[in-house]
């Protein structure tokens, strides 16, 4: 049965109270992970706005076990947690390895992709807020071109974000998928396929950062549904190879045009700076992704990563 608003189960994981931000994208998106997974999985973080979130012991606010990893380590951590599961012959439980960008663009990418290519049996959920949020907004290998961040402050980044779906899916994984935090039910069908496949499975969530990325925190929900219907996030599984594209993204591709990506980024005082050329830029790099992914879905064109 599809899920929905009223069938989605009512037991929580993720409980009330927790540290982060008012309006925190990834709080959103946590609690429907670990609703899709029903409590039966063990976590592993880096640090992150996710260690934040759960808390300092002796005080926790996640009602699941959950080991704290060295920031390069997230990969090798889920590997030694599933080797543990079956030395004890525990059955039944999901590792569930969880990073932000900082943490698998970047820091994390070795010992995930190690553990990829070794297809490891875990879900690797990589949250998106497009930089190190927990020290202050650095940028990171996922930050968008022009966005101010504590290291790019005046011209905002001058490059565009690594696409790290398309890089566990060159790891020939039997699941990847891309989420959005505004679109909790498409990410909990995501989660709940991925739970009952065996090997590395990877999923990209994007959440929104009132904090980092400077809009009211009324508005993350709508700033995630801008992204998708600029087409700048675009939301989609591979499973065995197969590519689908799902929720927003999958009905703008049958009967909608996407928005200019202008509406998207005068919602967000990173984006402050943005010269007409930064913005053009960016609106051609949307334009020629979008058009992959619309090939790759109707299956006219064999996929080639965008330059
Ligand atoms: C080896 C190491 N380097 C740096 C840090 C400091 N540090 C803690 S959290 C963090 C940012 C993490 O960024 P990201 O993975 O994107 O997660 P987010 O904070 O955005 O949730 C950094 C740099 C650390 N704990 N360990
Ligand atoms: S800095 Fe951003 S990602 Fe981190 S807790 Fe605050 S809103 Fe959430």
């Amino acid at each position: 049965m599809k899920v929905n608003a009223v069938n989605l189960t009512e037991a929580e994981y993720a409980l009330p109270g927790n540290r982060t931000c008012p309006g925190c994208a990834l709080s959103l998106a946590y609690r429907h992970i670990l609703k899709a997974l029903e409590g039966q999985v063990i976590v592993t973080v880096p640090p992150s706005c996710l260690t934040v979130l759960h808390g300092m012991y002796p005080i926790t606010s996640v009602a699941v076990p959950c080991v704290n990893t060295p920031f390069a380590s997230t990969g090798a951590s889920a590997t030694g947690l599933v080797a543990g599961l079956k030395a004890t012959g525990r059955k039944g439980l999901t590792v569930l390895a969880i990073a932000g960008d900082g943490g698998t663009h970047d820091i994390g990418i070795q010992s995930l992709s190690g553990a990829a290519e070794r297809q490891d049996d875990f879900i690797y959920i990589c949250y998106d807020n497009e930089g190190y949020m927990n020290t202050g907004n650095q940028r990171s290998g996922s930050t968008p071109l022009g966005a101010i961040t504590g290291t790019t402050p005046i011209l905002g980044k001058q490059q565009s974000p690594k696409d790290i779906a398309a890089i566990m899916e060159a790891h020939c994984l039997p699941y990847v998928a891309a989420a959005n935090a505004s679109y909790p039910l498409d990410l909990y069908e995501k989660v709940r396929k991925a739970k009952d496949i065996k090997g590395t499975r990877f999923i990209h969530v994007f959440v929104p950062c009132p904090a980092g990325w400077q809009f009211p925190y009324s508005e993350t929900v709508r700033i995630g549904q801008l992204a998708a219907e600029t087409g700048l996030v675009v939301l989609y599984e591979v499973e065995n190879g197969v590519f689908r594209l799902t929720a927003a993204s999958e009905s703008i591709a049958r009967k909608g045009n996407l928005r200019p990506v202008r509406d998207y980024l005068t919602q967000q005082g990173r984006f402050r700076n943005m010269t007409e050329e930064q913005i053009n830029r960016l609106q051609e790099w949307v334009d020629v992704r979008w058009k992959r992914y619309l090939q790759r879905a109707t299956g006219l064109q064999n996929w080639t990563p965008p330059e």
